[in-house]
């Protein structure tokens, strides 16, 4: 049994009704005028998870306008976690914007904050980090190609000497752009790599080694990389995996000091709900995103706008299932 309503000339008597037949532990979800104005309604339950449930339908009905629940369809395909997809939709329902898209773009633009990496030059060496696999060497790859593309002086230093190939992988790529690439083992010599490159790089990029943000030594490692070289870390994440785990990741990576979070994959995915409840767990701010596996024009800024784009389903166009381009891609 979920909930059960009963409905009485009095409320003496619709209580009566209800200890009757639920017992004394029945829990009062609602108490209202019946219809058409005669006697009293009682709606109750048993179970406190059935009151809680309850309850979150009734926020939803109230808060049901054409463009929240457009935007809330939207969310729930994206896999988000309940209670992120009802702190948008509460804001969609308060911006009171009648297009579902800027409504979304409004409500994104208050519940995160969206800071693309700078291309041009940064006081402090940017370190992408993040589990193994998630496309951190690439970023690197694609950082650097992007700001020397708009002549900046690039520095590249590569932290991670625990992957065979890691350096090889990354040098394959600086040779191209004809760049140095700065290796450092552990943290005392990524200190010296990052103190030696001061002042000689409009801006620098680390690569760090893959690492398990559930494992203590792992994540200790880390820190200790972040710490002695005064960097700013990014979560490089692939997008697509489960949302809980993803909102768990991001907390590890934000309690190390991760600030911002570039998701990668965007291409090979549909849904968006895991990045989105990572960076909303951390909390980490949004930058850019990688959509292709290539280098030339790698990663793209994100802004509240573009993420609308990417959640709503695009109008007129043939249904998600069938579309041959990612609704990302189509977006960006
Ligand atoms: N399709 C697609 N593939 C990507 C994207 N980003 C990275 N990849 C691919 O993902 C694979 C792993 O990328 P890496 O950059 O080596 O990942 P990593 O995080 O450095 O991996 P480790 O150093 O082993 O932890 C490579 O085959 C990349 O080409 C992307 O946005 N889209
Ligand atoms: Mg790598």
């Amino acid at each position: 049994m979920r909930l059960k309503s009963y409905t009485a000339p009095s409320m003496a008597e619709a209580m009566h009704m209800v200890r009757l037949e639920l017992g004394v532990d029945a829990i009062i979800v609602s108490t209202q005028r019946a219809a058409g104005g005669k006697g009293v309604r009682i709606t109750a339950a048993l179970e406190p998870s059935d009151v809680e449930e309850a309850i979150s339908e009734m926020l939803a009905e109230a808060h049901s306008t054409p463009a929240a629940e457009v935007v809330r369809d939207a969310l729930i395909e994206h896999g988000l976690p309940a209670r992120l997809i009802e702190r948008l939709v509460n804001a969609v329902h308060t911006n009171a914007i009648e297009d579902a898209e800027t409504a979304c773009s409004a409500a994104l633009e208050a519940g995160f904050t969206f800071a693309p990496l700078p291309d041009h030059g940064a006081p402090r060496p940017f370190m992408l980090v993040g589990p193994p696999g998630n496309g951190k060497s690439m970023v690197v790859a694609k950082l650097t190609a992007r700001s020397a593309l708009r002549n900046r002086r690039v520095g590249v230093i590569t932290a991670d000497n625990v992957r065979a190939g890691a350096t090889e992988q990354l040098a394959a790529f600086t040779r191209i752009l004809q760049i140095d690439l700065i290796s450092a083992r552990g943290p005392e010599s990524l200190r010296r790599a990052v103190e030696n490159a001061t002042g000689q790089y409009d801006i620098v990029f680390i690569d760090s080694p893959g690492l398990n943000p559930f494992k203590l030594t792992d994540m200790e490692y880390l820190s200790a990389l972040v710490e002695a070289a005064n960097v700013e870390p990014i979560l490089v994440l692939a997008a697509g995996s489960d949302a809980m785990e993803a909102a768990e990741i991001g907390e590890a990576f934000g309690t190390i000091g991760a600030t911002r979070l570039l998701a990668t994959r965007l291409d090979t995915t549909r849904r968006l709900g895991s990045i989105m409840a990572a960076a909303d767990a951390a909390p980490l701010m949004f930058c850019d995103v990688s959509a292709t596996p290539h280098v030339a024009n790698g990663v793209t800024p994100i802004n509240a706008a573009t993420m609308a784009r990417m959640l709503l389903p695009a109008p007129l166009q043939t249904p998600r299932a069938k579309s041959a381009k990612t609704t990302t891609e189509a977006s960006l």
